[in-house]
């Protein structure tokens, strides 16, 4: 039938793999919360959907780091990749993949990618390669982008990059090179054709910048005696395969290359994706290498490139290196899950480094996250026994066409407090997806924000508790009006905040009765759910007032 024929291709976003010389950070978990944000947003949009993250697992790096440890690099390994996947439970991630280069069916895709790549009409060729390798940032940095430096503890001479200020080491020795140089004109081609391809702009406009200046043929391999921990060439096992390349394979793997499809004539399942996450850091990686590798394979790149900034500890970038690292593990016990999902998507952004601090995600939780949604839903989801409404009653009146009284009133200056919503509830929820059409999570919070105290603000104005207890005729439909615009907005608010909150949303929408199905965006304007309600009266009022309406418990200090 025709509509399975033109169904769209699965949503799939990834974020970077992770390498395992160490714990994970916050800034790791950033990334992987928004790439999760993004992929439950997809699927509220009615979207199938899917998210790869994981870990990077070969090269010199990780080699030095296991062997300063005294053990095996697997086993090493296996102890720091497990870090990460049980961050992404503890986070809530619902990633599809969790992906580790030392996965068999990886190894055996980079094999067949790099044989495809030998003997494409572009392809790889052996000679000398000399210049400065980076351990820490596992690439070579041309000779301008040295300079030397003094280790402050010992005094000792070293040269380090530039950009990363990470050693470099002088190395020279016999390697595959990837004829980077002959892509360039077909990569400025792919950019022209695609100018939004990396977001924001001014990073797509650094890419471009790079490949005018800069452009030189990549080393791909190392000899095996200088690194032994990685994939090997299958024809020259003298050499190991680089680990950015073993690495940036991992986003097809999952999608069946090498198992399922080589070729584009070949079902590619999920490919391309639709969207890699990445840091500032891994930019030219991504946004260069990749594609020029997949372009010599006759392959299409990924759609999109979103690249975020750093999360700094007192100025500095959080660096597993450096040292100055929050451990996601403890912020998560100290915090809860989605209000640090909200924090890290409400404070993130991809125009400057974020500074993350308790004292700021403590005042975000007390004045958006406890007096903004928490004590809305309070106010609204109260028993109507203690409170004197119901928001299933107001859902039949609206239903009843009992608003309709309203029309006398509206445009009267003594009751203008009644119609104050009305512009930003209809405007939020368009304000929202707007946003994160540009994945600005950020925005899109602050859209939902500033509803949700609007709603507050309109609540405190127009008081359905003194509503409850007057006997003029328009009382009972005005009170039934006032928790109507309010119940809607708290519905709406929540159907959006369910990517950065999953957890508490839920928890949300089942305390006002809005059914699983009733979820998805497309409910997510004023009049769009016709049956919700809190119709569960049967818990005490003590029972609800006390436990079940607290969203956001206090915090212990
Ligand atoms: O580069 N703030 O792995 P990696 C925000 N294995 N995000 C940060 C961050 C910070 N301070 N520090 C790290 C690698 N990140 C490679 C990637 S992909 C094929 C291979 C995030 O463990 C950010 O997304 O150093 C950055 O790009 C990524 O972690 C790098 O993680």
């Amino acid at each position: 039938n025709s509509s399975a024929q033109t169904k769209e291709k699965p949503f799939y976003v990834t974020t970077p793999i992770f390498y395992v010389n160490a714990a994970p950070h916050i800034g790791h978990l950033y990334c992987t919360v928004l790439a999760d944000v993004v992929k439950r947003w997809q699927q509220i949009n009615g979207r199938e959907a899917y998210l790869c993250t994981g870990t990077d697992e070969h090269g010199m790096k990780i080699q030095r780091a296991a062997a300063k440890e005294g053990m095996e690099p697997k086993a090493f390994c296996d102890v720091n990749s497990e870090k990460f996947r049980s961050l992404t439970h503890d986070a809530d991630i619902s990633n599809d993949f969790f992906i580790r280069t030392t996965d068999a069916d990886h190894k055996d895709a980079v094999a067949q990618f790099w044989l495809q790549l030998k003997h494409a009409q572009l392809g790889l060729y052996k000679g000398t390669h000399e210049g400065w390798y980076c351990v820490s940032d596992e690439c070579f940095y041309p000779a301008d982008l040295v300079r030397p430096s003094i280790v402050p503890q010992t005094g000792k001479k070293i040269m380090v990059s530039v950009e990363s200020d990470n050693e470099v080491e002088w190395v020279k020795e016999e390697t595959w090179f990837f004829p980077l140089t002959k892509y360039k004109d077909a990569l400025l081609k792919f950019y022209d054709e695609n100018p939004d391809w990396v977001k924001p702009a001014n990073r797509m406009q650094e890419v471009r910048d790079w490949v005018e200046n800069h452009l030189e043929d990549l080393s791909v391999t190392r000899p095996v005696s200088r690194l032994n921990w990685g994939v090997s060439d299958p024809e020259d096992p003298s050499q190991t395969i680089y680990v950015w390349v073993d690495a940036l394979i991992n986003y097809i793997t999952k999608t069946g290359y090498g198992s399922k499809w080589r070729s584009p004539t070949e079902d590619m399942g999920i490919w391309p994706a639709d969207l890699h996450i990445i840091g500032k850091d891994i930019l030219r990686f991504h946004a260069i290498y990749w594609p020029a590798l997949l372009l010599a394979l006759g392959l299409p790149p990924a759609k999109g490139i979103l690249c975020h900034n750093h999360w700094t500890m007192s100025n500095r970038k959080m660096s597993k290196s450096l040292g100055n690292v929050v451990n996601p593990v403890f912020a998560l016990q100290r915090w809860d899950v989605d209000p640090l999902r909200y924090f890290l998507m409400r404070n993130g952004n991809f125009s400057k480094d974020m500074s993350y601090s308790n004292d700021i995600i403590s005042a975000i939780y007390g004045k958006e996250l406890q007096a903004n949604i928490g004590n809305l839903f309070y106010r609204i989801a109260k028993p109507k026994s203690a409170a004197g409404w119901s928001t299933e009653k107001a859902v039949d009146a609206s239903n009843s066409g009992a608003f309709k009284e309203l029309d006398t009133i509206k445009g009267k200056e003594e009751y203008a407090q009644f119609f104050s919503l009305e512009s930003v509830l209809a405007r939020a929820p368009d304000a929202f997806s707007n946003e994160m059409k540009d994945y600005n999570t950020s925005g899109a919070i602050r859209e939902v924000y500033e509803l949700l105290r609007e709603t507050n603000r309109f609540i405190t104005d127009t008081q359905p508790w003194v509503l409850a207890k007057q006997t003029q005729p328009l009382s009972p439909v005005l009170l039934n009006w006032t928790i109507h615009r309010s119940a809607e907005a708290l519905r709406i608010a929540a159907i959006l905040l369910q990517p950065m909150m999953p957890g508490k949303m839920k928890r949300l929408l089942d305390e006002m009765g809005v059914q699983p199905t009733r979820r998805t965006v497309a409910y997510a304007k004023p009049e769009a759910d016709d049956a919700y309600g809190t119709a569960n009266e049967t818990k005490s009022n003590h029972d609800r007032a006390n436990k079940h309406l607290t969203l956001f418990p206090p915090m212990a200090s």
